[in-house]
């Protein structure tokens, strides 16, 4: 079902007209109230007034994920903080997490996003929709949460705790709507045939997954093993959250929410603006925000768009599945790590040296993390296995406090991680396929 007539079929004339205009207010709120807007545009001697079109939006300069960690906690605010009603932030680093912020507007306009993916996928408030992203300063529970309710769907937000517990509550409460990471529905997918309940027997019929990459094989895995139709939404924290792009029953691309948002794709390293369709890092700049306005953000998301038009009848451009990243953060149980992290983690912990390989796996379904950690030779008897023992849990519990995420500490020999001859080592070693 199409929710917001009004704008998701608005004609392509129109919609750019209005995506201008939008785009015009938003450049004067920044430059007014976000001294690194002020600054960034007088730099690059870039006049506001003379950006007329979607095309000159070019001209404009970009901001990066660093321009915002510098701008912690509150510089990027567009607004003073008696008007923002919610806080949320990226996932916690040792570092600057990037803090966002929403004005009721931002919030309504964010509860609009979500509902039209929720009734692009076909729910409404006949359904029982179970969310079982985190509910704290990630985006995905709230902004699910607030748009499901205004479907009138029967909400149950059962955050993130084990498989078991999401079949428990599925089966009992009759949910019809799963909303997670698509590798937390694999492992609901295998915990069920574990425990051998047919998914036929559940009442479940839809499942949006995102927040994460996965691909098409993994869609039709899902399909299968939990009796649903699958589909793909994208966002980010610092654009909105979830509710930027989402598919249709079509399952053809995900509609960005163009009205909102102003989607260009560019040559990450060159950075000249590529034809929509050509594959590159795709850059958003938000046009209804208050709180938390964004001009020509690079997200470090590899995609193309889709021109055509859709089936469903939504002039909203689409964007391709996301196939990659500009850097190299890693996708690990619906958390994100970028390696830097760890290497932080490991230079506060005395005994190691700032020499680890990040090992991925996926064991019947689930994601598994090996971190391995050279020891200095310096480590005070470093053959006393008390010793070893204590430094092992000391880095495995900083990791899963720091990032929130179980990982298995191997100590391993002073100087045994071999080095690659060139200047870059290989961090990461990644041996599951999606
Ligand atoms: O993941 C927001 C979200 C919540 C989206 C729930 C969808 C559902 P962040 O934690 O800031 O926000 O992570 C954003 O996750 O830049 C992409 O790299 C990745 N990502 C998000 N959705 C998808 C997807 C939320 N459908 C980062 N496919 C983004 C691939 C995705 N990657």
């Amino acid at each position: 079902m199409i929710l917001d007539q009004n704008y998701e079929t608005l004609p392509r004339e129109e919609l750019e007209q209005l995506q201008v205009e939008r785009l015009q207010s938003t450049l004067y709120r920044v430059y007014r109230y976000v001294s690194f807007y002020k600054q960034s545009f007088d730099f690059n001697a870039v006049n506001i007034e003379k950006i007329k079109s979607i095309q000159d939006l070019a001209q404009l300069p970009f901001t990066t994920k660093e321009d915002l960690r510098k701008s912690y906690p509150y510089d990027m605010f567009a607004v003073p903080l008696r008007d923002i009603l919610r806080i949320h932030s990226t996932s916690g680093t040792t570092g600057k997490p990037i803090i966002v912020g929403y004005t009721k507007n931002d919030l309504r306009h964010w509860t609009d996003c979500t509902a039209r993916l929720l009734a692009a996928a076909g729910v409404t408030d006949h359904d029982v929709v179970q969310i079982a992203f985190p509910f704290n300063l990630f985006t995905g529970g709230f902004g699910f949460h607030q748009g499901a309710e205004q479907i009138g769907a029967s909400v149950i937000p059962s955050s993130t705790s084990t498989a078991e517990k999401q079949i428990m509550i599925m089966r009992d409460f009759k949910t019809t709507v799963l909303i997670c990471a698509p590798s937390y529905a694999v492992n609901i997918a295998s915990t069920l045939e574990e425990l051998q309940i047919h998914a036929e027997s559940l009442n479940l019929r839809v499942g949006l997954f995102g927040a994460e990459p996965w691909s098409e094989n993994l869609r039709a895995q899902l399909e299968a093993g939990l009796h649903i139709a699958a589909l793909d939404n994208y966002g980010l924290t610092e654009v909105i959250g979830p509710g930027v792009a989402g598919e249709c029953e079509h399952k053809q691309g995900m509609h960005v929410n163009e009205d909102h948002f102003i989607v260009e794709v560019i040559d990450p390293k060159t950075l000249d603006p590529l034809p929509l369709a050509q594959e590159g890092e795709l850059v958003f700049t938000t046009i209804t925000k208050e709180g938390f306005p964004l001009v020509r953000y690079r997200t470090g998301d590899i995609s193309s768009l889709i021109e055509e038009p859709c089936a469903c009848g939504r002039t909203l451009r689409r964007m391709h599945r996301v196939t990659g990243r500009t850097d190299d953060l890693i996708f690990i149980k619906g958390q994100k790590v970028f390696p830097s992290q760890i290497e932080e983690i490991l230079l506060e912990v005395e005994g190691t040296a700032p020499h680890y390989r990040i090992i991925l796996d996926r064991q019947e379904g689930n994601d598994t993390m090996e971190v391995q950690v050279e020891i200095l030779e310096s480590f005070p008897a470093f053959d006393e296995l008390k010793n070893l023992e204590r430094l092992r849990d000391t880095i495995t519990r900083k990791i899963e406090v720091v990032l929130g995420v179980e990982a298995k500490v191997t100590l391993v020999e002073p100087r045994s991680l071999l080095r690659d001859s060139g200047a870059k080592a290989r961090r990461v070693v990644d041996n599951r396929t999606l």
